[in-house]
C-alpha cells in the first residue's frame, strides 16, 4: 500500500493523520497556513483585552481577565507546537506574522472602547471561536484536533465570563445598559465575519472538507452561531443591529440580513482600524522580548550540561 492510499484510508476511516505519516504537500500547506493563522489570532488577540487589565472595575475582574488573556497566550503555543509537528518552526512562523505573509483573525482590528467590550468578546468572540473550535475537535490531523479539545474547555470559560459581565451590566443603571447595548453594536457583525467569507466565495473550504480538516462550512457555522446566540441577547435584554434580524419557524433559523463583506475584505487586507498597530505591537513585543528568549535558552542549556555531566 502506497502512502497515498494510506492517507486516503485514513481520511475516509475518520482515523487521524499523524506528524510521521505520509501526507499530500497541500494538506500539509492548508495546515501550515490554517493552524499558524489560528496561533496569530489568539496572540494577537491578547491585546484588545490586554488593554482593559487596569481598568478592570474590580480585583476579581482584574484577576479573571488576566487569566484569560494568560489562557490566550497558552492557546498560541499549543498551536505553535501543532504547526511544528509539520515541519515549520516558530520563528518562521513569526516571521511570516510580522512581515504579513501570514493572517490572523479580522476580528482583532477593532478597537475595545469601554468595559462592556470586554463582555461583548467573551460572548460574542469566544463564543463564535468556541463553535468553530468544536467543529475542530474533528479535524483529521491529529496534533490540531487534540489541541482543541483543551483550548474549547478554556474557551468555554472564557465565554461565560464575558457573558457574566454583560449580565451585571443588564442588572445594572441605565449608562450601564447603553454602554453594553453600544458594544454589541459595534461587535455583533465583525464576529459573524470571524466565520469567514460566504461558502460560494470561499477559496479553501470544497478542499479542506474533502481532507476533513474542516467539518463545517463557514456558513454552516455562523448559522449555528447566530442561533445559539440570539436568546442569549434577549435574556441580556440587548437588541442586535439589524433589522432584517428574524426567527424563520419553517427552518427553525434565525436569519440575518446582509454581511457588509466589503469591510471583512478591507480588514483582512490590511486596512482595519488597527491592523498597522497590532503588528507594530507584536514586533515590539518580539523584539523586547529577544533578551528573555536568550536568557530562558542558556538557563535551559546550563541546566542540560549538568545533568549529562
Ligand atoms: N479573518 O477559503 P476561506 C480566539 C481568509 S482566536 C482573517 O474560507 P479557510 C480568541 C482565509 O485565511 C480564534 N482572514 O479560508 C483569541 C483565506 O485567505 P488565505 C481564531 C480570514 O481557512 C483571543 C480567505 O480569507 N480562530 O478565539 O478555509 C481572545 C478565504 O477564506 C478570515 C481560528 O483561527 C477571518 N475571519 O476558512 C479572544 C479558527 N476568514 O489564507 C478569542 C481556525 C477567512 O487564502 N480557522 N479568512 O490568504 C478556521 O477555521 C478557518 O481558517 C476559517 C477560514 C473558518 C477562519
Amino acid at each position: 500500500m502506497t502512502g497515498e492510499d494510506r492517507f486516503l484510508e485514513t481520511i475516509e476511516a475518520d482515523d487521524k493523520v499523524e506528524p510521521r505519516d505520509w501526507m499530500p504537500d497541500g494538506y500539509r500547506k492548508t495546515l501550515i497556513r490554517q493552524i499558524a493563522q489560528h496561533a496569530h489570532s489568539e496572540v494577537i488577540g491578547m491585546q484588545p483585552e490586554g488593554n482593559w487589565i487596569t481598568r478592570a472595575p474590580t480585583l476579581m475582574r482584574k484577576i479573571i481577565l488576566m487569566a484569560k488573556v494568560q489562557d490566550e497566550a497558552g492557546h498560541g503555543l499549543y498551536l505553535y507546537s501543532a504547526a511544528e509537528t509539520l515541519g515549520v518552526s516558530r520563528d518562521e512562523l513569526q516571521h511570516l506574522l510580522h512581515t504579513g505573509k501570514q493572517k490572523y483573525s479580522s476580528i482583532f482590528n477593532y478597537p475595545t472602547l469601554s468595559w462592556a467590550d470586554i463582555g461583548a468578546i467573551g460572548w460574542l468572540v469566544d463564543g463564535a471561536a468556541i463553535v468553530n473550535q468544536i467543529a475542530l475537535q474533528q479535524t483529521s490531523y491529529g496534533p490540531y484536533a487534540r489541541a482543541m479539545v483543551k483550548i474549547c474547555k478554556e474557551e468555554s470559560f472564557h465565554a461565560r465570563q464575558g457573558y457574566s459581565i454583560l449580565l451585571a451590566l443588564s442588572r445594572g443603571s441605565e449608562a450601564q445598559r447603553a454602554m453594553m447595548q453600544d458594544a454589541v453594536d459595534r461587535w455583533w457583525w465583525p464576529s459573524l465575519m470571524m466565520f469567514g467569507p460566504p461558502d460560494a466565495e470561499s477559496t479553501h473550504t470544497e478542499q479542506s472538507m474533502e481532507w476533513k480538516i474542516k467539518r463545517v462550512t463557514n456558513d454552516e457555522l455562523r448559522q449555528r452561531f447566530v442561533d445559539q446566540t440570539v436568546p442569549q441577547g434577549q435574556h441580556l435584554g440587548v437588541t442586535f443591529p439589524d433589522p432584517d434580524l428574524a426567527y424563520d419557524e419553517g427552518t427553525g433559523h434565525w436569519m440575518i440580513g446582509d454581511i457588509d463583506w466589503d469591510e471583512f475584505w478591507a480588514v483582512v487586507k490590511g486596512d482595519g482600524r488597527l491592523n498597522r498597530e497590532r503588528i507594530a505591537a507584536k514586533v515590539r513585543a518580539w523584539e523586547g522580548g529577544a533578551w528573555v528568549r536568550e536568557a530562558a535558552t542558556a538557563y535551559a542549556e546550563k541546566v542540560n550540561l549538568r545533568r549529562t555531566a
